[in-house]
């Protein structure tokens, strides 16, 4: 450790941290803008670019950027001088005086960080008038780039290239030219964008955002020709009170069903119901391709990929073409359950399917993208009709009106309300795969499971490879491997590929966390402990739900009874499978 003084107090830090980190630990805080590190994500951004967090080190004239400069034995530092404050003003001008003032119709209003910073140091007027850069607006199904707004602090950049490896971001020209953007200022949608919306997610300010489809939500509630149909998918319940008070990790379910009746939803179904559906037919797939393995059939292709996430989808049809035949052709919860609506239910309930409309509620803004995706509609009617992330429901509850916080909790619709908890925690990383061990267990051993807590399969690291001895394929173990985020999917699949890793079954998911870290979640403005939070809120949910296998849920049964016949029928693979496209 090294001794220090900040402020003319004395601190004790480890050495080699930065001056920011060193003050952070002691309490003191240093305004930053582009600067952003995620220890729990691998991210870094380190560029110090922006400058707002420089200081003054033992009285030299020059300033240091506190982000990227270290501490050593003895170093007087000073976080707060006038003379800094002043600068701090200053640059914040200069970044405004490039940035349009717009911010009351802004998507990020309210949790931009350079408007907060504008606030925090009173910018009344800005002294440097002059041009501005204009962009145009770069729009696709699920993420709009307003480049106009970027202030060049490369966290999207950071983020697409080094943890996600998708390499869409990058600088381009010079000067006041400069922008981030796609390679040949492409459009996004032409790039090999997965739209899994962690650029969005760590951008300070509205340069990234979501493509909003709330008006769209309004109009389709106000229709009285629709049958408005909502479903939620898993991680949205342990993030949306965030937007209304409650701690990461609560889970409002009961408030949100309220809420989306009295909004004028005729049905409100849980995306969850076709999570364990999707598990139903996963495992049944893995279930096969053990049994043909194990028979000698060389063609049969192991280890088995979840295919639920749809940035993950995208990401190996762009990058790993050669291994499409390996993911399950299990269609995600959100299109299969959108299939059941639209050709089972609609014509029990005798609707046709253009009459009903389906909004899902996701985590995701890739969501938006897969439910626009050509092989999820019939006769140009959508399946999923609209997306809308977490966020956008948060918005559409403030204009409703209705006192969220004080709301009632009231239980999701029939038949597609009830849910076992092996469908809640797939919105965690590690819980698709363990959800489908639970029925995958029971289904190949025969044998009831009675202890359906996997804790090997649970945690946060990158990649996990762990084993089930209580499942044997040919002696060995059953081997699972999980990686979440996309770089992570990347070490993974490279693995597999160079046959360095023998698995029978993976997990990929694109966020890190999985769902509860999805690009369309409240914001966590760099705070990890609110991904943790939501990953035990959501963990809760299944350690208290009564049935805990997606087999088991008698909803599930019933409707395999009536209209599926057995998971992988002919009518199965007709309305819950997919195809992937190199
Ligand atoms: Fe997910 Fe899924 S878990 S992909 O993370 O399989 O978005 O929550 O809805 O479809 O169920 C997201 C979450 C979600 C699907 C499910
Ligand atoms: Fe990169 Fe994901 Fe953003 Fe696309 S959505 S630009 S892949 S970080």
């Amino acid at each position: 450790t090294v001794k220090i003084k900040i402020n003319g107090i004395e601190i004790e830090t480890p050495e080699q941290v930065t001056i920011l980190d060193a003050a952070k630990s002691a309490g003191i805080h240093i305004p930053s803008l582009c600067h952003l590190k995620i220890g729990e994500m691998d991210y870094i951004n380190d560029c110090a670019s922006c400058r707002i967090c420089v200081v003054e080190v033992n009285g030299q004239e020059n300033l240091y950027p506190s982000c990227e400069t270290k501490v050593s034995e003895g170093m007087e530092i000073v976080t707060n001088s006038p003379e800094l404050i002043e600068i701090r003003k200053s640059i914040l001008e200069l970044l405004l005086s490039n940035h349009p003032k717009n911010c009351l119709t802004c998507s990020k209003s309210g949790e931009c960080e350079l408007q907060k910073l504008a606030d925090e140091f009173r910018i009344k007027n800005i002294r440097f008038e002059g041009e501005e850069s204009t962009y145009r607006i770069d729009n696709s199904a699920a993420i709009i780039r307003d480049i106009d707004k970027c202030i060049m602090c490369r966290r999207c950049e950071t983020m697409c290239n080094k943890v996600q490896t998708c390499y869409v971001l990058s600088a381009v020209n010079r000067g006041f030219e400069a922008a981030i953007s796609p390679t040949h200022e492409l459009d996004i949608e032409d790039t090999n964008c997965t739209f899994c919306g962690q650029c969005v997610a760590v951008c300070p300010v509205g340069a990234l955002h979501e493509r909003d489809y709330t008006w769209e939500a309004v109009e389709a509630l106000a229709d009285p020709s629709k049958t408005t149909v909502a479903q939620i998918a898993p991680a949205v319940r342990v993030a949306l009170g965030e937007e209304f008070g409650f701690e990461p990790g609560t889970d409002v379910s009961g408030k949100m069903v309220n809420v989306l009746k009295k909004m004028g939803f005729d049905h409100v179904f849980d995306t969850n119901f076709a999570a364990d559906l999707t598990i139903m037919e996963e495992a049944a797939e893995l279930k096969t391709r053990i049994e043909k393995y194990l028979a000698g059939d060389k063609d049969v292709k192991l280890p088995l990929l979840t295919s639920c996430c749809p940035a993950w989808v995208k990401f190996i049809e762009h990058n790993y073409p050669e291994m499409l035949d390996i993911p399950s052709t299990a269609k995600s919860p959100q299109q299969m359950f959108s299939s059941v609506i639209k050709e089972i239910w609609a014509e029990d309930m005798g609707l046709r399917r253009e009459d009903v409309f389906v909004i899902s509620i996701m985590p995701c803004l890739a969501k938006k993208y897969e439910a626009s995706r050509d092989e999820f509609s019939k006769d140009g009617n959508r399946d999923t009709d609209l997306s809308i992330s977490t966020r956008e429901l948060a918005n559409l509850i403030k204009q409703s009106g209705f006192n969220f916080e004080v709301l009632k909790d009231v239980p999701f619709d029939n038949p597609f309300g009830v849910s076992s908890g092996a469908a809640d925690i797939f919105g965690r990383t590690g819980g698709v795969i363990e959800a489908a061990t639970r029925t995958a267990y029971e289904w190949i051993t025969g044998t009831s499971l009675e202890n359906v807590d996997f804790s090997q399969l649970r945690g946060l690291e990158g990649v996990r490879i762990a084993e089930v001895p209580e499942l044997t394929i040919d002696g060995s173990p059953l081997r699972i491997g999980i990686a979440h985020g996309l770089g992570s999917a990347r070490e993974l699949l490279d693995k597999i590929r160079n046959g360095e890793e023998v698995l029978h079954a993976i997990e990929i998911m694109a966020c890190k966390g999985g769902c509860i870290g999805g690009g369309g979640q409240p914001y966590h403005h760099g705070d990890f402990e609110i991904i943790r939070k939501r990953f035990e809120g959501i963990q809760a949910v299944d350690n208290n739900k009564k049935i805990r296998k997606s087999h088991e849920n008698p909803y599930i049964k019933e409707l395999y009874e009536k209209h599926l016949g057995e998971p992988m029928s002919h009518k199965a693979h007709e309305l819950l499978h997919t195809k992937y496209f190199p």
